[in-house]
């Protein structure tokens, strides 16, 4: 089977007459889309009760969907070193986001590239490196920006004007329609800056997801994390605290300047260092039409205590949600390319994110920690033909799994090097021996929301965490009784035998994966961005 598929591959690598049959019936496309800072808690699919998130959802009815997917190391660009390479942080070099990727290392779109797959990556990418294997790349400078962004290409770094969430649909689609070569498979990574942190939902949904909406509040959002050691009641990411005002909750304020001048600075002055120059008066206006009210309220009765976090909780949700917006429609856009192109029925569909993130569980933000909110990710992966409508699985599976799934898919052969599992059995609900245990490792300390460094394994029902770094403390929850993960039964006797076999399943899990506690002393911390 492997070999037909490879043989059937490389027809149009060597240089045979395809045509339109082969778009249609030859070896799969690969459409992989890819969110930063996605919380499964935000798509409908999911079972979320904040948003609706219908062409997500689409994927799900007509495909598959993990319960149980997880990444490997929850920060940006090592999760997207990951599943580029298919390796663990340890492995592939790109420990946190501070490290420049070695890009000469072997990765999933080169061996497709090499066997005949037009190849393209467009949106984030993160790695700081140029991208290599891809026969076509626009990508975001840095984290990228919200509005009119810069792109990367290979000559040159470009201005782009409007909504980066369209920007990079409009250049995907431009590439699917006219870019490509019709008579080879493609690989597409489609990768969005949003809902990244500083969540600036694209103007045409600031009406409908931001003015005067009202978000349920998660049961944990006042957390005190008395049930937890010093790397939760230490992180630096709650809302109350580490959530600023003004950037994050659009919020501007008066400060006096150096000679004690007070002046006015508008909330879109302060993200970034970021100077309205950047806008159009049409989109500073538009802002001013839905902030200003929301400024106005906040100034003649600004909320306190307990209500001041719920304020930035309702802030938070109503632009980081907002974010979401654009990113749903515009996969619609795609998909229905898709359709209308024919090649629907040809073309695997993965959507993702590079990791989770907390929409105020254990009152935070952000990501890092081992704690499911962060560690678990959205996984949906649409294959017509292949994988039943409906279905959802509850595996263990991991982002380090997408680059032996991809080539499996393309019936290539993965190198040794590659860590992971192909998922392809389980998307087509084939008997297989599945791993029983996850292993994690977060490196990124000290810097940026300081989550101390830990790594540790999860199994069904189970999760053991080392945090071996700047403190030496163990965590040990029990999923099943305590899904929120509040109370941490290291040292409770009736969980001895349970802590003794997680203790041996994490060390087979590091000598199986080549990482180790005296490895992970040896890394250095990078300078985090
Ligand atoms: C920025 C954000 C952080 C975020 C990191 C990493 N701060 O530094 O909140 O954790 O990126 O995010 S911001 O004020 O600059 O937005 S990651 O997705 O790239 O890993
Ligand atoms: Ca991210």
């Amino acid at each position: 089977m492997r070999l037909i598929l490879f043989l059937t591959l490389m027809i149009p690598f060597f240089g045979c007459n395809a045509d339109k049959e082969l778009e249609t019936s030859g070896p799969p496309n690969i459409l992989f889309v890819m969110t930063d800072d996605h919380a499964f808690q935000a798509i409908s699919a999911y079972g979320s009760n904040l948003i609706e998130t219908p062409n997500i959802d689409r994927l799900a009815q007509e495909g598959m969907l993990f319960e149980r997917a997880f990444v490997t190391n929850s920060i940006c660009a090592p999760s997207r070193a990951t599943i580029l390479t298919g390796q663990f942080s340890h492995r592939n070099g790109l420990v946190d986001n501070g490290v420049v990727f070695d890009s000469t290392q072997m990765t999933f779109p080169r061996l497709l590239q090499a066997a005949g797959y037009q190849t393209a990556i467009v949106g984030k990418w993160h790695l700081k490196t140029q991208p290599m294997g891809f026969d076509f790349w626009r990508v975001l400078r840095g984290q990228g920006k919200y509005y009119h962004p810069e792109l990367r290409d290979p000559d040159t770094t470009k201005q782009y004007r409007g909504y980066t969430t369209y920007v990079i649909t409009d250049l995907t689609l431009e590439w699917l329609k006219e870019g490509r070569d019709p008579n080879q498979p493609f690989l597409m990574l489609y990768q969005h800056k949003a809902p990244h942190r500083e969540w600036r939902p694209a103007i045409r949904d600031l009406k409908s997801m931001v003015a005067g909406k009202t978000y349920p509040e998660p049961s944990t959002l006042f957390d005190d994390y008395s049930g937890r050691g010093r790397a939760s009641q230490e992180a630096e990411m709650r809302i109350a605290d580490h959530m600023s005002i003004t950037s994050d909750n659009k919020i501007s304020v008066r400060i006096a300047d150096s000679l004690g001048i007070e002046r006015f600075l508008p909330w879109y002055d302060r993200a970034y260092g970021e100077q309205r120059k950047r806008y159009t008066a049409e989109e500073l206006a538009a802002w001013e039409d839905v902030y200003a009210p929301m400024n106005k309220a906040f100034a003649e009765n600004p909320p306190q205590g307990d209500d001041l976090i719920r304020f930035k909780y309702q802030r938070y949700m109503q632009d980081y949600l907002g974010s979401i917006k654009a990113v749903d429609d515009n996969l619609g856009r795609v998909l229905a390319y898709l359709d209308s192109a024919g090649i629907a029925d040809n073309t695997i569909v993965v959507y993702t994110s590079d990791q989770g993130f907390y929409l105020g569980e254990h009152g935070w933000f952000d990501k890092r920690f081992m704690y499911e909110p962060s560690f678990r990710t959205p996984l949906i992966v649409r294959w017509p033909g292949q994988i039943k409508a409906g279905v959802r699985n509850q595996k263990l599976v991991q982002n380090l799994d997408f680059a032996q799934t991809f080539l499996d898919v393309a019936g290539l052969e993965a190198p040794d090097s590659m860590q992971g599992k192909s998922l392809v059995p389980l998307l087509k609900q084939e008997e297989t021996d599945w791993r029983d245990a996850i292993y994690y490792h977060y490196y990124e300390y000290p810097g940026i929301h300081a989550v101390k460094r830990h790594y540790g394994v999860r199994t069904d029902r189970y999760k053991l965490i080392h945090f071996y770094h700047d403190i030496d403390e163990w965590e040990l929850f029990d999923l099943e009784k305590d899904p929120d993960e509040l109370k941490n039964l290291y040292a409770d006797p009736a969980y001895a035998d349970i802590r003794d076999n997680l203790h041996e399943r994490l060390l087979e899990l590091q000598n199986q994966y080549g990482d180790s506690n005296e490895l992970a002393q040896q890394m250095i911390p990078q300078k985090s961005r």
